[in-house]
């Protein structure tokens, strides 16, 4: 089944949650593992990738042992144009809306266009909004943040993406972010909005997962969670937070 639909039957069903897997901060063993225990967990889908400095090793190892671990879709979470897995099932076309340099709004999306299609992978386009604190793709990826009070941002934004015919609206706090999209913004988003709403940075706990799920987001992401120790616990009830 193509990812784009299995997305579209699990949102059907409630809340999908997506753990990010970093392969550049652990072993393609460790990073299996990891995928194993978010699928055992209850997590619907991987994003592999996030950061810069994936080596094209380390990415194939990682999606190939993950990929033979466990039957949930593993995403690419590209960081650049560099590195590719033909293993992925699909990968997110990310058009960074609020960059001020144009190479991460479409300019990197043209340079591998053609090699995605001849390769025959997935795409899911998605309208990629960077929100304070924005973290480190706030500084690399030259963003105009949107401030964290400026809902009218947000919302014009979210609308550029739906106008533009993205499947996917992304509100990112950024990697690591001490809190997580401000509930009122999601909710403020969600009112206008009629494609589904993916939300990520900062959620490190079932209290935030619920507050940002009740506001409006159909898709909940966590990365750092996984990197903590008592992960397991930590993301189990994230997921019965998320899936109650
Ligand atoms: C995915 O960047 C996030 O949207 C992940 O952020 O590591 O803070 O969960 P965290």
């Amino acid at each position: 089944m193509k990812v784009n639909e299995y997305l579209k039957n699990k949102l059907s069903q409630g809340a999908v949650h997506v753990t990010l897997i970093d392969p550049t901060r652990q072993s393609p063993e460790a990073s299996a593992r990891l995928a194993e225990t978010a699928q055992e967990v209850g997590s619907d889908l991987i994003f592999i990738g996030g950061t810069p400095g994936t080596s094209q090793r380390n990415l194939m190892e990682a999606v190939d042992l993950i990929k033979k671990r466990v039957a949930i879709p593993v995403i690419f979470f590209p960081s650049g144009t560099d590195t590719i897995s033909l293993n992925l099932d699909a990968v997110l076309y990310l058009s960074l809306l609020n960059s001020r340099n144009s190479q991460y709004v479409s300019g990197a999306h043209a340079r591998v266009a053609l090699l995605l299609k001849r390769l025959e992978i997935e795409v899911i386009p998605v309208g990629y909004v960077l929100v304070e604190p924005g973290m480190k793709l706030g500084e690399v990826g030259d963003v105009d943040l949107v401030s964290r009070d400026n809902f009218w941002s947000a919302i014009g934004y979210a609308l550029a993406a739906e106008f533009m015919g993205m499947s996917y609206v992304y509100l990112e706090a950024g990697n690591g972010a001490a809190q997580p999209v401000p509930a009122g913004m999601i909710r403020a988003v969600k009112r206008e909005l009629s494609i589904p709403l993916i939300v990520g940075g900062g959620i490190r706990t079932a209290i935030d997962a619920r507050r940002v799920r009740q506001a409006g987001a159909d898709i909940v992401v966590t990365g750092t969670v996984i990197e903590n120790a008592g992960y397991r616990e930590r993301l189990r009830s994230i997921l019965s937070a998320l899936k109650e």
